[in-house]
């Protein structure tokens, strides 16, 4: 049995999060990860508040367990999402994208642990400063919005930042990547890529085949130019941002171009005009699953490999 201290801060039986994927991690998914005894996260996203309340109510109607709400800081929504994930006093807030300094207070007042992904070490000790709960440790080897630093080198320099606890994040999808990332200091993981491919991940078919049939080569990175990189499968769409991007299109058409293709890729499964964000370690992802298996399974492989470690001491 492998506890720490994120399960007892957060009352999960597992150490394991997932992700908070925009467009795609709601209140069904984020329900199912908590009955599996990991944390669910709901997605804010660019959507308004009003879908997060309706979301957190769905979560609420399908699960009795702690669930999490992540705020995507680039949102022009996430000061009215900020708010309203302290009136339903959600056990947990994850940030990502951004700096969330200005909402912390108010959160721990509302009796809400406090999450934030960090991708610096000077982040880490801001939030750390600023009273955090537990420190989300995201390198770019993920999905999606992208650090400078990968996982493997993150990690350890976080965890020498901080006395918080630490999750790792970021090309975790299987029980080695959960034993890798306590060998580096971390406390717990939290998974996006994986979650893609659980049953109660409602995204379109095309997507969830895509992460299944993903090979080593399949990610890039699009939008270093203006300040927000993303990782996402190399379809059309990325390698025609790409090719903009570099090819000197203007910064308005440029973002245009974009406009849309997350929810092209979840709702419609638009392999030429949709964006389908991916972590690295897609290529593992082989099989559909119910969450609960997919953590389960997780946990099952990481025991024996911690345990074995010593054995390589002589
Ligand atoms: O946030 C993510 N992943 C995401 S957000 C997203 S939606 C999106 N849409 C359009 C453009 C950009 C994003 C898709 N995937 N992961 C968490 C994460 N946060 N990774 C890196 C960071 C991060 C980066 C900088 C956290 C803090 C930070 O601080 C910068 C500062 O303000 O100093």
């Amino acid at each position: 049995m492998i506890k720490s201290a994120i399960c007892e801060m957060l009352g999960i039986k597992y150490p394991i999060l997932q992700g908070g994927m925009a467009w795609i991690a709601d209140g069904k998914l984020a329900a199912a990860v908590s009955n599996g005894g990991g944390l669910g996260i709901i997605a804010a996203g660019n959507a308004p508040g009003e879908y997060v309340k309706e979301q957190i109510k769905i979560a609420r109607e399908l699960t009795d367990k702690p669930i999490g709400v992540n705020i995507m800081l680039l949102s022009p929504h996430a000061d009215d999402v900020a708010k309203i994930v302290s009136e339903e006093k959600v056990e947990v807030v994850t940030t990502g994208a951004g700096n969330p300094s200005k909402y912390i207070k108010e959160w721990l007042n509302a009796g809400i642990k406090v999450i934030p992904v960090v991708a610096s070490v000077a982040m880490a000790k801001l939030m750390t400063r600023l009273g955090a709960s537990a420190l989300i440790a995201e390198g770019g080897e993920s999905g999606g919005h992208v650090g400078e630093l990968t996982t493997m080198v993150l990690i350890p320099q976080i965890c020498d930042a901080t006395t918080l606890p630490v999750i790792a994040a970021g090309g975790i999808a299987d029980g080695r990547g959960f034993a890798a990332s306590y060998m580096l200091g971390a406390q717990g993981v939290q998974m996006g890529t994986r979650f893609l491919s659980a049953y109660e991940c409602t995204i379109h078919p095309t997507y969830k085949e895509k992460i299944l049939k993903a090979t080593d080569l399949c990610t890039m990175v699009t939008g270093k130019r203006l300040g927000h990189p993303v990782r996402s499968l190399r379809t059309p769409f990325a390698r025609e941002y790409s090719k903009a991007e570099y090819g000197g299109m203007p910064d308005e058409e440029l973002e245009n171009l974009a406009t849309g293709a997350l929810r092209l890729a979840v709702k419609e499964g638009d392999n030429e005009k949709g964006c389908f964000l991916a972590g690295q370690i897609a290529s593992v992802v082989n099989k559909e699953q119910p969450a609960a298996e997919i953590i389960k399974e997780i946990m099952d492989q990481a025991e024996p490999i911690l345990k074995s470690a010593s054995e390589w001491v002589k």
